[in-house]
């Protein structure tokens, strides 16, 4: 590129190019001088060779990949992963910082579903910490939800509706009517009830094919199946019987069930053992359950119809597995039936005791001498 003699003249030369460098382009170039590392690595020299030393998340021998922190799904319960490298969610990404940084670029953030939460959003949220089920009710965490395991005598999503009715006098009664509209399905009445009356109806269901009345009789519970439009004269009748009485003014929860072929009467939660349940084998195979209307009457034989009539209190009514909440009814014949189960109107303390309500319960303030529960014992 230079020649000798023209010495007048001046020249430099063009270097640029060539990975050279002083006055005749005989120097090389240091080896990082081309900035061969990539992705902000840091270049470093041996001798005439170099070497690139990586920022976390990036590798290969100039440091052009990306590594793939998402690639092992370390993100659970269905997390997004988001690796710290990726330059276009910063700005919308709450999780990273707003502006993308390459000195923090290594890593991944995993972005939860909700109800999770932790690093891999490894951990169930405790949705029962809020302590949401009222009146006692026990809470189940679920998945970004809770289920309130309700107390006897209330439901509702939180357990704060109500389910308990009282009649206080000969009369009083519900009757509403159901549809069944799948006609093998069960026939089923679950109550719980409250009373003293040794000789009284908890129900009677009428449809077109069958009678179904339970009762109590001298304190035990009887349910009694007719069937046949003129069932007491043609048709076929059952009876089913628990021995153990129950007209103690303790709560007592009962089912009856009229399955396709079977009449079952059963004594739930604090009964145990043989005498709690009793079934019987209806042995009919021509009788057609058709789709048609039930009228249920709830504490009394029917409308207008005062004897055996039920005094005390109802909770949770369910009629073919639906619930019938005081609140909603609205389309039922309803007939001085109070809401609540209030316990100091029937008069439970004794000697001049007085009487404070006490949720469902009682609590009785004795005169003295007397003392006990309901203030009947003393040192006379
Ligand atoms: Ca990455
Ligand atoms: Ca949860």
């Amino acid at each position: 590129m230079c020649e000798f003699p023209l010495k007048t003249y001046s020249y430099s030369c063009d270097c640029s190019q060539n990975g050279f460098s002083d006055l005749h382009c005989e120097v090389p170039h240091p080896p990082c001088w081309s900035q061969p590392c990539f992705n902000h690595a840091l270049c470093h020299e041996e001798g005439n060779n170099y070497t690139c030393k990586c920022l976390p998340g990036f590798e290969g021998n100039h440091c052009e990949l990306d590594v793939n922190e998402c690639g092992s799904s370390p993100c659970v319960n269905g997390a997004t992963c988001i690796e710290r490298s990726w330059k276009a969610h910063y700005g919308f990404e709450t999780l990273l910082p707003e502006h993308y940084d390459p000195r923090h670029a290594g890593g991944y953030v995993c972005r939860c579903p909700p109800g999770f939460t932790g690093t891999l959003c490894e951990e169930d949220i405790d949705d029962c910490a809020s302590v949401p089920c009222h009146n006692g009710g026990s809470c189940r965490d679920s998945i970004n939800s809770y289920i309130c395991i309700c107390s006897p005598g209330y439901t509702g999503v939180q357990c704060s509706m109500s389910t308990v009715f009282s009649f206080k006098s000969a009369g009083n009664h519900l009757s509403f009517q159901s549809v069944l509209v799948d006609a093998e399905a069960l026939w089923n009445v679950t109550l719980s009830f409250r009373t003293e009356l040794k000789n009284t109806v908890l129900f009677r269901r009428r449809s077109k094919e069958a009678i179904l009345i339970l009762e109590l009789l001298e304190g035990r519970l009887q349910a009694s199946l007719n069937l046949g439009k003129e069932a007491s004269v043609d048709g076929a009748s059952w009876v089913l019987e628990l021995p153990k009485e129950v007209a103690d003014g303790d709560w007592h929860t009962v089912e009856v069930a009229l399955a396709k072929g079977r009449l079952l009467l059963l004594l739930h939660k604090q009964c145990q053992g043989e005498n709690c349940g009793a079934e019987a084998q209806l042995k009919i195979d021509s009788i057609t359950w058709e789709s048609s209307v039930h009228t249920i009457v709830i504490g009394s034989h029917a409308e207008g119809e005062n004897s055996g009539s039920f005094i005390g209190c109802m909770r949770d009514l369910f009629v073919d597995s639906q619930l019938i909440i005081p609140e909603e009814w609205l389309n039922a014949i309803v007939v001085n039936i109070t809401l609540g189960c209030n316990r100091c109107l029937d008069n439970p303390c004794k000697n001049q005791a007085t009487c404070v309500t006490l949720g469902q319960s009682y609590q009785c303030k004795c005169q003295r001498p007397y003392e006990g529960h309901d203030c009947t014992e003393g040192n006379l």
